[in-house]
């Protein structure tokens, strides 16, 4: 495809120069990125760093540079959803692969080592409240990524098929598509964490197979995800974005990696006593990982 210069209502640029909903400009973005659901989690990120260089704030999209030693992070938060994954994931595409001069992808692309911080729902009994799981893949239940051309892996498609013919969805939901994670980044992540397959859904509530008032349209939807097997795969979690990083990862050649707090497990009925603390000790130990990446 040729090299077009992109429009002014395609790549929006504030006065500051800076990316329309992050409202960071390229300079002010480090090539590694943790990126959490709260806006307020990104300061108890970055009061582990060294030195703050900027802190950046638009809407739900808090953005803080730093440093841990010599190693400079952005840590991002992307509110809630993959509609939200969809705005920050091309923004921080925009920020090292366009110029924002000349409005032209640059000759050289960066890829960028993404790496979540989040919160999840266990979907396996041997998972316990407050341990955390590393995502091996995102698995879509959402609407994001049927949106964009994208390439999937012969194992990713075999791990789909068997999916499509274990679980039931509801009709009407939409497809679902799956992702692998970063093999590279995965590697650093193993002692300590569990892994397994992460379902990303649309919503907290009914699409997690919660009713409070109303009722599921797919009462079955925990029993199906959580007996599914496939050679050694095993769904461990829930959570709300997964899946779109990853995806969206592929879609533009970045390097991504989802990692959660289990704060409830659905099948023993447990929430955890303090997920402030879980949050915690997760960001201290995955910073202690991602500052020697
Ligand atoms: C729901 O409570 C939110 O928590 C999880 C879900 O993915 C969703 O965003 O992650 P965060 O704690 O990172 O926001
Ligand atoms: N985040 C989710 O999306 N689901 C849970 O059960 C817990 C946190």
């Amino acid at each position: 495809m040729d090299n077009q210069r992109i429009a002014e209502s395609e790549l929006i640029i504030n006065n500051r120069g800076a990316i329309y909903h992050l409202d960071v400009r390229p300079d002010e973005l480090a090539d590694t990125i943790i990126t959490v659901g709260d806006p307020d989690r990104v300061g108890s990120v970055s009061k582990h760093f060294d030195r703050i260089e900027g802190k950046f704030q638009h809407r739900e999209f808090v953005t803080h540079t730093g440093y841990i030693g010599h190693k400079r992070i952005s840590v991002v938060s992307t509110g809630i959803g993959t509609d939200n994954i969809d705005i920050v994931l091309n923004e921080l595409d925009a920020l090292v692969n366009i110029d924002f001069n000349t409005r032209l992808v640059k000759p050289d692309l960066t890829s960028l080592k993404i790496i979540r911080l989040g919160t999840s729902g266990a979907l396996q009994e041997s998972i316990p409240v407050d341990s955390f799981v590393v995502s091996s893949h995102g698995l879509g239940l959402d609407n994001l990524m049927p949106y964009y051309a994208f390439e999937n892996t012969t194992a990713e498609k075999q791990l789909l098929e068997a999916f499509r013919g274990q679980v039931f969805l509801q009709p009407g939901g939409a497809s679902p598509c799956l992702f692998e994670a970063s093999a590279a980044l995965h590697n650093h992540f193993r002692d300590g964490f569990h892994t397994g397959i992460t379902v990303t859904c649309p919503g907290f509530y009914a699409p997690q197979g919660r009713a409070l008032r109303g009722t599921l349209a797919n009462p079955n939807l925990i029993d199906n995800l959580t007996g599914f097997s496939y050679e050694s795969h095993r769904i461990t979690n829930f959570e709300m974005e997964t899946s779109g990083i990853y995806g969206m990862g592929r879609v533009l050649g970045h390097q991504c990696l989802s990692i959660s707090a289990i704060v409830a497990n659905r099948i023993r009925k447990e929430f955890s006593k303090d997920g402030g603390a879980a949050v915690a000790a997760l960001i201290e130990k995955g910073l202690g990982i991602i500052a020697t990446l």
